[in-house]
Parts: C-alpha cells; structure tokens; sequence
C-alpha cells in the first residue's frame, strides 16, 4: 500500500437484502480489532464511524419498481459516495465495512471518478450482475456490480450523478458459484474475466490471482478490491446472509490478499455481507480482519 493513511467507513446498510443483522457488521469488524491490527503494521488509521441511515419505520417504502428499499439505497450510497470521495481527495485510502453489498454502487461512485481506468476485483460467490430486469429476487445487494458498470435501474446507474464509472473489460470477478441465468447472459455478452470456482480448482491460487494482477496492471490506474465474505466458503465464514458451498478456503484467501499486497495494485477496499447474527462467535468478522492484514502488508513486515 502506497498511502499510509486509511479511512475507515462503516456502511450499516441492510436495505439491499432481506435478512435481518449484517447492518451490524461494522460493529464486528471493529469489535475483531481492525483499528489497532492495521496500526502495528504502522498506518495512521482514522475510523469516521458510520454513514447514517434513514430509519426503517419512518419512511416506508412506495413500490414503485421490483426493486426492494430503493430510495433507501439511494440516499445511502448518495452519501457513501459523497464520504469516500471526500477521504480520496485527501489522499487517505478508504477501507469500507458493510453492510449489504448494495454499498458498493455508492462506494465505487466516489472512488472512480479519481481514476480515468478504475479496475475492480469482484471477490463473491456471487455475480452481483443482475438489473431491475434480470433480479430473481428484487434484492439491490445482487445488482451493485451490473450497476457500476451502467447496467440496471437509472437511480443506480447515474448515482452521484455519472455513468457508467467502471468499464466492463477492467473487471474480475474471482470465487464466483452461484451464478443466474441473467448475470450469465451478461458476462458472455460483454466478455468479463471471472475466474468461477471451476477455474479456481483448475488453475489454482497463485496463478489465478497473477492473472489478475497482470490483467489489471496493463489496463488500469488503480484497483478497487470489493470482497463479499460469502466468497469464502461457509465452514470458515459462517456469518453471512447468503452463504454458498463449495468456496473458497482461508489460506487462498489469504494467499489471495498477500499476494495482491505484494504487487502494490489496491488502491481502496470494502468487506461486506458480515452478518455477526448469523456468525459464530465472531468468527466471520475475525477472519475479515486477517485478510485485511494480510492485504495491508502483514506478512510482508
Ligand atoms: N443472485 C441472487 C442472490 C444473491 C446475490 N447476491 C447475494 N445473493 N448475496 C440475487 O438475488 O440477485
Ligand atoms: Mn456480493
Ligand atoms: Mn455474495
């Protein structure tokens, strides 16, 4: 890492989905010791607490589209945007914890237009590529991704007022399992690099994160990591709303973000879908913490 000042932003967002508890996800990552983690490996760590969020009583949603809580998103991510857009332009690098992956869209919105090729490295069980029109479920948490790339409901796409803010050939996707038949469509259609868990057992690791590494490096000028815990497999990240078999384990993972720290290519980053109601006993939010050593030159010092 390049800079030595990180930003911390808590997104306690659950809007994007239908399970009750990752809006504490925050709260576990900083109760796991994130703060004092990235300070032994000397950074200067500022944590601006929470984005706040509008109340779920006071303001009922209208459904005027399939998608669930939009405005709630909206105003969410307006402010995300606004917040992270801040702290990059005082040189510091965010680090968000969620929260849903909804926050992504508001995330992204602030970071990329500091870049003129911002690439992003989608680390999910998940696509995240579905659209108002693809969506199995109506939850925005499945459609960041698609969004980002100007894809989906316009609310999502020109939030903060652009569009789109990431190209679709500066993107990989890695752990991917679960995928719709419309977030399928899309990634033939459009040509992205995902590297699903097929190709993550063929290739292995090491070559599949110095693929993207080298990806990446030729055709960017800074990359986003957005690392949903359910890409992890569920016997090591139990806490999260939409767990998937077959994933991937601790030390790829871990390898995964040694690796990149290695290669000095992440430029911001988010952990997400930490849902401490459905984790045991912090485990989820604990393994989130490594990582983020790990990606900040841990193992390196
Ligand atoms: N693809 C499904 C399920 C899903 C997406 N992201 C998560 N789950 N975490 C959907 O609802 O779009
Ligand atoms: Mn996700
Ligand atoms: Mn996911």
């Amino acid at each position: 890492m390049k800079e030595k000042q990180i930003s911390i932003i808590g997104v306690p967002i659950d809007y994007g989905q239908s399970r009750r508890g990752v809006d504490m996800g925050p709260s576990a990552i900083r109760y796991a010791g994130v703060k004092e983690r990235l300070e032994k490996l000397s950074y200067t760590v500022t944590d601006l607490g929470n984005v706040s969020i509008p109340n779920r009583h006071k303001k009922q949603e209208q459904m005027t589209s399939k998608l669930k809580n939009l405005s709630q998103v909206i105003e969410i991510n307006e402010s995300v945007a606004k917040k992270v857009d801040h702290e990059i332009e005082k040189g510091s690098f965010p680090l968000i914890f969620g929260g849903d992956h909804s926050l992504s869209i508001g995330t992204i919105a602030g970071i990329a237009k500091h870049y003129q090729r911002l690439g992003v490295i989608w680390y999910d069980a998940h696509g995240d590529l579905n659209t108002d029109q693809t969506s199995p479920s109506g939850n925005i948490h499945g459609m960041p991704l698609a969004a980002t790339l100007g894809f989906g409901h316009h609310k999502l796409t020109n939030l903060y007022g652009y569009a789109p803010k990431v190209k679709t050939e500066h993107v990989v996707i890695i752990g991917a399992r679960d995928l719709d038949p419309g977030e399928k469509d899309f990634i033939r259609k459009h040509n992205i690099k995902v590297f699903t868990m097929h190709e993550i057992d063929r290739l292995g690791m090491p070559q599949v994160i110095e693929e993207t590494i080298a990806y990446l490096k030729e055709r960017t000028d800074g990359v986003h990591l957005s690392l949903d815990l359910d890409g992890l497999d569920p016997t090591e990240a139990p806490g999260v709303g939409t767990p998937v078999i077959g994933g991937l384990t601790y030390r790829e993972s871990h390898l995964a973000m040694e690796m990149l720290a290695e290669a000095e290519l992440i430029t911001s980053a988010e952990f997400v879908e930490v849902n401490p109601i459905l984790d045991e006993k912090n485990k989820t939010a604990t393994l989130a913490v490594g990582l983020i050593g790990s990606l900040f030159g841990e193992t390196l010092k």
